[in-house]
């Protein structure tokens, strides 16, 4: 018995420039922030950095070979601003010529490239004078996104501009455990802000640009909240979470403006107000053609009697409630398995984006693997937990979520930021002295989803 997708159904891999690439000081690349606050000693488990990553910059062939052997039709990956401008606003023709070159290997094996314009390596010298935190970031970004576009635009139909604001601009310059390394809770806000209006902007820029087969979109990252009661102070605790790590950035980019009652939860910072202008909400919302949904783990949340206590989790302003230890099983990483949550969540958005389809854009666990002697590695948690996810999203279709597509990530193991090389969440495992890979049983059980189209029943 299996479960069977839409024929249409969009299946592939995913990976982002800073974790894969390696080659930080080649042809011209720029400094990005990772490579700064990487530098920082205990900024990262094991004092690593993105060098040698999966060493991709000069392995991008036999890369896109192994995604032609798993026969993966789609592979999602990002251009790191630092390559094509060094200096965040100069182009760097070496650099574009890397993504040119793998986006044509890519269509040679009949994959089709899906790009993400940034993926949290903002060139050092834009940090310099503000990174984020100034207003001109969106025009500094929609320049980059257009140039990108200039030189892919021709043969890449599918463009995400950022990838999970909430990372970048909460842990970034909220709780400071990514990079610039920022804590503020008032820049944190004001950052998501100018993320926000940077997707708008570039999102208006690429439509002109692009042709009618072209697809925009943003990819953000959900956290449903779970509560073990159902009172009214469970209920607002819910609410509290939810809206500002979920509806906070995914309700303007639907042209819906920030959620009144998250307005109103931040109110006593007085940050966000101040830092959006007249037309900034409808620049935010202009339209996209699907929504990407990054999706590991819920988040287990309890009232806090005092309303006014600040919570114990990474959203900035969050008062009242906090977040709970995850509930087992767990990944490696700490997160907790819950693929019931990814169906609701699907289910969910598909009621409250109201007619933007969707796509899992992440999606996949951390767990500690070795080659056996054999060369194999046996990734039975890591199978299983791919399987369950799998069927939640298929059971989110037969409920009628308009879910067009499923990126496992990762398609390498590969640097996972503050965790460093320690957190291996690959289909394909590499070892980084060697950068021998090997394709792990998740890797062939996700090859052989995608070419039956269908998950196995249980
Ligand atoms: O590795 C990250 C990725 O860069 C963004 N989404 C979550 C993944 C796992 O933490």
């Amino acid at each position: 018995m299996e479960q069977v997708f839409p024929s249409d159904f969009l299946w592939g891999a995913a990976t982002a420039a800073y974790q894969i690439e390696g080659s930080l000081h080649v042809d011209g690349r720029g400094p990005s922030i990772w490579d700064t606050f990487a530098a920082v000693p205990g900024a990262v488990l094991g004092g690593a950095d993105g060098d040698p990553g999966c060493d991709h910059y000069r392995r991008y062939r036999e890369d896109v070979a192994l995604m032609g052997e798993l026969g993966l039709p789609a592979y999602r990956f990002s251009t790191a601003w630092p390559r094509v401008m060094p200096d965040g606003r100069t182009v760097e023709p070496r650099g574009l010529a890397f993504y040119d070159r793998l986006v044509d290997d890519l269509l040679d094996r009949g994959i089709r490239p899906l790009v993400t314009l940034y993926h949290w390596d903002l060139p050092q010298a834009l940090q310099d004078v503000g990174g984020w935190g100034r207003r001109d970031i969106a025009a500094r970004f929609t320049d980059y996104a257009c140039t990108v576009h200039e030189r892919l635009g021709d043969r890449v139909a599918d463009w995400t501009t950022l990838n999970e604001p909430f990372c970048s601009a909460f842990l970034g310059y909220g709780l400071g455990v990514h990079a610039p390394g920022v804590q503020d809770e008032r820049a944190a806000l004001v950052a998501a802000h100018h993320h926000l209006l940077a997707h708008g902007s570039a999102t208006r820029a690429l439509r002109e640009l692009g042709g009618a087969g072209q697809r925009l979109s943003i990819v953000l990252n959900f956290s449903p909240a779970l509560a073990d009661r159902d009172d009214d102070a469970h209920r607002d605790a819910v609410r509290r979470f939810d809206g500002l790590h979920n509806r906070f950035f995914l309700d303007p980019v639907l042209g819906r403006g920030y959620p009144e009652d998250v307005l109103a939860d931040l109110a006593h910072l007085r940050a966000l107000e101040p830092a959006i202008h007249d037309g900034d909400l409808s620049t935010v919302g202009a339209s996209v053609d699907w929504i990407g949904v990054n999706y590991y783990a819920p988040s287990r949340v309890v009232p806090l009697s005092d309303p006014h206590t600040p919570s114990n989790c990474e959203l900035p302003g969050l008062r009242g409630v906090d977040v709970l230890p995850p509930r087992g099983p767990l990944t490696s990483i700490g997160w907790e398995q819950h693929p019931g949550s990814l169906t609701d969540l699907l289910v969910w958005l598909d009621e409250h984006c109201a007619g933007v389809p969707l796509v899992v854009s992440e999606n996949g666990a951390a767990f500690t693997d070795v080659v056996d002697a054999d060369g194999r590695v046996r990734d039975v948690r890591r199978t299983r937990y791919l399987a369950e996810h799998l069927r939640a999203v298929h059971a989110a279709i037969a409920r009628g979520a308009d879910v067009r597509g499923y990126l496992a990530w990762s398609l390498l193991d590969n640097f996972e930021w503050a965790f460093g090389y320690t957190q291996r969440f690959g289909l394909v495992h590499v070892d980084f002295d060697t950068q021998r890979r090997t394709v792990k049983d998740s890797g062939r059980f996700f090859a052989d989803v995608v070419a039956r189209n269908a998950v196995p029943a249980n």
